[in-house]
C-alpha cells in the first residue's frame, strides 16, 4: 500500500473514533494550524550571533559540538529554510539582536536600525513568515558582568536602554513592512553570583531603565512588549533582579506581556499551572516553550505530559488569542536542525492534541462533580488515534509525515551541513 492511501486509511478510522467523542477533526486540524509559532533563529547557531567574535555569557549555555552550526547569515538562513519545510502550520521567525547583518561595522547595539536587519527581513518576506525580536542583554562587551540594565555602571546601563529602544524600533519596522505584529521580549541576566545585600537597589535601576524602555506607548500595538523572568542562571545563582515577581508585578503596572519560560522556575513548578492565573490579571503573555531537564537546560521540545498541559491549558480555556507561542532552546549535541523539526512538530501535535482533545466531556464530567470519569477521559485521551490524524494533516501541507522527515536532514547533513569544517 503507498503511504499516501496508508495515511488516508489512519485518518478516516481516525475521523470516526474522533466523532464519537463529538470531535471533528478537520475542524481541529484547522485551528491548530492557524496558532503562529515562532521559531527561534538561535537553535542554529549555538546562540553565537554575528555581531559579537566572544563566548556566549549571561549564564545560559549550549553544550555539544555536532559538526554543521551556521556560521554566516547565508548558512543560518539555509538551515532555516530546510527546517521550515519539515513540520506544518503558521510560522514566525524569531530574532535575537545579536544577529544583526550590520549596514556599518562602527555601529553597535545601542544604534541599530532596521537597515542592519535587511537580509532577515528580505528572508521573512521570502518564507510568508512574521518576525518576533529580541534585543541581546549578553555575549557584549558593554555588559557590567552579568548586569545591563541593572548596572551601577551608569554608562553601560544607558547603553542597554538605548538598546532595548532601537529594539522596539527595529521590530515596529518588522510589523509594518510584513503586516504582522512583531513581540519584541526582553530578558535580560542581571543578578548575583553570591547573596546580595542591596537587592533593592538593583531592582530599583532595573525599573528605571525598563520604564524609560517602555515610556513611548505609541507602538506597542505593531511591536507588543514582553518582559520575561528567570530563577537563576550559570554565574548568577543567588539573585536574579528579574524573578518571577518582579516580571508579573512589572508587566501587570505597566500592562506589556509577560513572557513565562518553561525552564525558569523551580524544577518541580510548571507554566502550565500560570498560564490561566497569570493571564486573569495581565492581557497578553508570551510563553518559551523549552524542556528543562533537571535544571533551565533548554532541550528540545519533547511531546511531554508538560508540553501537552501548556497548550491544553491554552486552548481549552479559549486564550489562543493572548498568547504567543514561541521556542526557546539549544541543543549542540545533535543535529541542530533536526532540533527544529523535532521541537517544532511536537509543540504543533500538543497543540492539535489539544484541539482534538473530547473536551466537551472532560467538562461535561467536571461540570457534574463525576471526577472519576474525568480522569478515566484524560487517560484515554492519550491512546487516541492523534498519530494517524498528524500525518494526514503533514500530508495536506505537503510536509513529511512521521518517519519521512529525518532522511531529509541526514541528506542535507551529508551535502551541506558535514562540509562545513
Ligand atoms: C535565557 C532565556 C532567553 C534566551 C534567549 C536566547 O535563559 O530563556 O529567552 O534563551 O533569549
Ligand atoms: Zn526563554
Amino acid at each position: 500500500m503507498s503511504m499516501e492511501k496508508q495515511i488516508q486509511q489512519g485518518y478516516d478510522y481516525a475521523r470516526e473514533v474522533y466523532a464519537a467523542w463529538g470531535v471533528d477533526v478537520d475542524e481541529a486540524i484547522k485551528n491548530a494550524d492557524a496558532v503562529p509559532l515562532s521559531l527561534h533563529c538561535w537553535q542554529g547557531d549555538d546562540v553565537g550571533g554575528f555581531d559579537t567574535t566572544g563566548d556566549l555569557t549571561g549564564g545560559i549555555a549550549a553544550t555539544g559540538n555536532y559538526p554543521g552550526r551556521a556560521r554566516t547569515p547565508r548558512e543560518l538562513m539555509d538551515d532555516i529554510r530546510l527546517a521550515y519545510t519539515l513540520f506544518p502550520g503558521r510560522k514566525k521567525l524569531n530574532l535575537h539582536a545579536s544577529y544583526a547583518v550590520r549596514s556599518d561595522k562602527n555601529k553597535d547595539r545601542d544604534s541599530y536600525t532596521l537597515n542592519d536587519f535587511t537580509p532577515w527581513l528580505d528572508f521573512a518576506r521570502e518564507q510568508g513568515v512574521g518576525m518576533d525580536f529580541n534585543p541581546t542583554y549578553f555575549s557584549h562587551p558593554m555588559m557590567d558582568g552579568d548586569l545591563s540594565l541593572s548596572s551601577p555602571d551608569e554608562k553601560k546601563r544607558r547603553f542597554w536602554i538605548e538598546h532595548g529602544k532601537r529594539c522596539r524600533e527595529i521590530a515596529g519596522g518588522f510589523a509594518k513592512a510584513l503586516g504582522e505584529p512583531s513581540v519584541v521580549n526582553f530578558w535580560m541576566p542581571d543578578g548575583t553570583k553570591d547573596t546580595c545585600v542591596n537587592t533593592k537597589a538593583f531592582r530599583d535601576r532595573m525599573t528605571a531603565s525598563l520604564d524609560e524602555i517602555f515610556a513611548d506607548r505609541a507602538g506597542m500595538d505593531l511591536a507588543p512588549c514582553a518582559l520575561e523572568s528567570k530563577l537563576f542562571g550559570m554565574g548568577v545563582e543567588s539573585f536574579t533582579v528579574v524573578n518571577s515577581e518582579y516580571s508579573l508585578g512589572y508587566a501587570q503596572s505597566r500592562e506589556i506581556m509577560a513572557c513565562l519560560d518553561a525552564g525558569h522556575y523551580h524544577p518541580t513548578e510548571v507554566i502550565s499551572a500560570k498560564i490561566t492565573a497569570v493571564l486573569a490579571f495581565i492581557d497578553r503573555i508570551l510563553l518559551h516553550v523549552s524542556r528543562p531537564v533537571r535544571w533551565d537546560s533548554d532541550h528540545v521540545v519533547a511531546l511531554d505530559d508538560e508540553t501537552q498541559r501548556i497548550m491544553d491549558e491554552v486552548v481549552w480555556n479559549g486564550y489562543t488569542g493572548r498568547v504567543a507561542i514561541g521556542l526557546d532552546f539549544f541543543d549542540a549535541s545533535i543535529n541542530r536542525v533536526a532540533c527544529w523539526a523535532i521541537g517544532m512538530r511536537n509543540t504543533r501535535k500538543a497543540l492539535l492534541s489539544a484541539f482534538l482533545a473530547p473536551a466537551t466531556a472532560l467538562r461535561e464530567a467536571e461540570a457534574t462533580g463525576d471526577y472519576t470519569r474525568r480522569l478515566a477521559l484524560f487517560e484515554e485521551r492519550r491512546t487516541l488515534p492523534l498519530g494517524a490524524v498528524w500525518n494526514y494533516y503533514c500530508l495536506t501541507r505537503n510536509v513529511p509525515a512521521d518517519g519521512a522527515w529525518l532522511g531529509i536532514i541526514t541528506d542535507y547533513e551529508k551535502n551541506v551541513l558535514a562540509r562545513r569544517g
